[in-house]
């Protein structure tokens, strides 16, 4: 039996084009405290790299000093060397004290000698996704019946849900329900959000809603703004492959990943309709939302919402803000899952294959070229899992180590799985399976604003990828 399961998410700030703000690892710069507040800034980071620079020689890399005794390697996969870090804290501009600026001090951190997978929160239903507005230090946590739940600075789940919208989701089999959440990059201003759910007659449905100009803490039920609501397509009596991931990419779009609605046959290579494939709309323009000038079929050939196609059921995937890159964790049928990566300039109109080949084997095209189409860089078959849960990239400040790593995980076999490219090319490997610790089926992945890395399990956890040092 092959299931094919919702998870992760991640909208992450960054520079977009629609927005001002914030990128996921610091807040701009601030010019709100004025002048004055700027020059002693600007005098104080001067200072600062005078001494700094005496400190370090003039190296222009922050490297670990020469005369520190790495200690003895030990069997974690961290780095046994210290690592000096740049901190990015989100007030850059004001000193703390007279004298002392704490913009950009390099800061030392110590081996890493171990890390864990730390429950922040437990008790949910079937978590789907998890998201956070840039520069927000609250975690939305999506539940599959139809629910968003905050998790608090402080570590505390609300009890009462951001959005409950459980009247209109509908939860059926596995696949169905809330599935995912992107917060507009500019949310801290407008308070625009997207959600992708089932609704009670069955059909995938895109739509806005506003937060309540009440709370914070509280979305308004009444605003919600339908996108889109597409029933199964024809050929289809199934209730699976609804996709449902939603990012924002740094080019300030709202990126949609929609199932072939268990229909592969009509829907995988026909790049007319929405399923099947990964949707780039511009929900700052148009009515209800408009469609980028340069999305591949824009001039006809396709749908003018399609950035790329021929996908099964890419539930989870996210964009790396900083790379520039789109992973999709495309759920296989019988044979092979696939983690697939495309680059945002150069991929647009990419074809990944489904149904003429489940990763790199020929399905129904017989005599198939798999190499026509656009390849998985990761693939892995039925011995080792069932059902791949696209995840997301570490890009926090606590493990710079893992800076750019990619993490993905299997659903039935309760692995999580690590890589960084590096030219297009897959590096340091990484199985995280024990540190995992078999702390629920992952669901899906998702990144805080600081851009730490989280796991949504189908039994109702929360787990945060953290490391210890000593
Ligand atoms: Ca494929």
């Amino acid at each position: 039996m092959v299931r094919t399961v919702p998870a992760c998410l991640l909208p992450i700030g960054g520079p977009a084009l629609h927005s001002s703000a914030v990128t996921h690892r610091q807040y701009e710069p601030s010019i709100r405290s004025g002048l004055p507040v700027f020059v002693l800034a600007l005098v104080a980071v001067l200072l600062l790299g005078v001494v700094w620079t005496t400190v370090t020689g003039g190296d222009e890399e922050l490297a670990a000093p020469a005369d520190t005794e790495a200690p003895a390697a030990d069997d974690t996969q961290g780095s046994a060397e210290p690592t000096v870090v740049t901190a990015a804290g989100p007030d850059t501009s004001v000193a703390t004290d007279d004298s002392v600026p704490t913009t950009n001090a390099p800061v030392t951190l110590a081996p890493i000698t171990g890390f864990r997978f730390e429950t922040v929160a437990e008790g949910l239903q079937q978590p789907t996704a998890i998201a956070a507005p840039p520069g927000d230090d609250r975690l939305f946590i999506v539940e599959r019946i139809g629910r968003i739940k905050l998790l608090r600075a402080d570590g505390t789940v609300a009890d009462e849900s951001f959005l409950n919208i459980t009247d209109r989701v509908l939860a059926n089999g596995i696949e169905q329900g809330l599935l995912g959440l992107a917060f507009h990059p500019d949310y801290g201003t407008n308070g625009r959000f997207f959600v992708y759910y089932v609704n009670k007659d069955g059909q995938r449905t895109l739509s806005e809603f506003s937060v309540s100009t009440a709370s914070p803490d509280q979305a308004n039920r009444e605003s919600e703004k339908v996108f889109f609501s597409y029933p199964q397509p024809e050929g289809s009596t199934d209730i699976r492959h609804y996709g449902g991931g939603l990012n924002f990419g740094p080019d300030g779009y709202l990126w949609v990943s929609v199932g072939d609605g268990a229909d592969s046959r009509d829907q995988g290579q026909d790049p007319n309709t929405i399923f099947a494939a990964l949707l780039r709309l511009d929900v700052d323009s148009g009515d209800p939302y408009g469609t980028p000038i340069d999305n591949p079929f824009a001039n006809g050939g396709g749908a003018a919402e399609v950035w790329a196609y021929g996908l099964r059921n890419p539930w989870r995937f996210t964009v790396d803000h900083e790379t520039r890159l789109v992973y999709v964790g495309d759920v296989g049928q019988g044979a092979r899952e696939e983690i697939n990566v495309l680059a945002i300039d150069g991929d647009a109109g990419a074809n990944l294959g489904w149904a003429n080949v489940e990763g790199t084997l020929c399905f129904f095209e017989g005599d198939c070229d798999p190499a026509s189409y656009h390849l998985p860089t990761i693939e892995y078959d039925h011995d080792k899992g069932c059902s791949v849960t696209g995840g997301v990239v570490y890009r926090g400040t606590a493990i710079p180590e893992l800076d750019g790593h990619y993490f993905y995980a299997d659903w039935c076999n309760q692995w999580i799985e690590s890589f960084l490219l590096e030219g297009g090319v897959v590096t340091d490997e990484r199985d995280w399976t024990a540190e995992y610790n078999q702390a629920g089926q992952p669901n899906g992945f998702g990144n805080d604003s600081d851009g730490e890395l989280y796991v949504a399990t189908f039994g109702g956890s929360v787990v945060k990828l953290v490391a210890d040092r000593g």
